[in-house]
């Protein structure tokens, strides 16, 4: 049977929720065109992080995995199309830790491209009436390291893997900030799964 390693996030700097965590445990579990769903939640720390996807890779030995992250300020779902190797960030992990000008991989490419259909995808949930657009920049925090890590894993091989960010859920803290309803989100990400397993 087909399997997809769906991994998201748990809260991280002070955010009392992370969807990306949210829809990957709702999802998991349920069944999408005959494909099994794995849901997981991943720390928001840049080696646990790692560590936990080199293990669920080895555990699932998935067909397709998409990981998600949050990010705040955006007003779309957005699969992401590059992953750089660059750890960059002003604020700390959940681990406390804080890094800056430090490449993933020393000596690794300098970028690698999301290995999922990015235009079909944002094309298919845009088609539903759901906010959807490619992104060109993934950060340089946990999301990117993830996305990085990930594709070096699978590189060669032929699991289809890429990344996705999703807005902040409503947040009276942040009632200027886009924003995006859980079940939205939920719907969205299903339909990139079902658009990956078609491609
Ligand atoms: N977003 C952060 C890390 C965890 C998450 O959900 C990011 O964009 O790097």
């Amino acid at each position: 049977m087909t399997t997809i390693l769906l991994t998201g996030f748990n809260p991280f700097a002070g955010d009392a929720r992370n969807p990306s965590g949210e829809i990957a445990s709702r999802l998991d579990g349920i069944r999408i065109g005959g494909a099994l769903v794995r849901g997981v939640v991943l720390p928001t720390a840049y080696d646990a992080a790692a560590e936990q996807l080199r293990v669920l890779l080895d555990e699932h030995r998935p067909d397709v995995v998409l990981c998600l992250g949050m990010a705040v300020g955006r007003s779309a779902i957005t699969p992401e199309r590059i992953a750089i190797n660059l750890d960059d960030a002003a604020i700390a992990d959940n681990a406390g830790d804080i890094r800056r000008d430090s490449p993933i991989e020393p000596g690794g490419p300098d970028g690698r491209f999301s290995r999922l259909a990015v235009h079909a995808i944002a094309d298919a949930v845009a088609a539903v009436g759901i906010p959807a657009a490619v992104s060109l920049s993934a950060g340089a925090f946990v999301c990117n390291h993830v996305f990085y890590t990930l594709l070096g894993l699978t590189s060669g091989t032929a699991v289809r893997a890429g990344f996705i960010h999703v807005p902040a859920l409503p947040d009276a803290a942040r009632p200027e900030a886009p924003a995006m309803d859980l079940d939205t989100m939920v719907r969205g990400v299903t339909i990139a799964l079902e658009t990956i397993l078609a491609s």
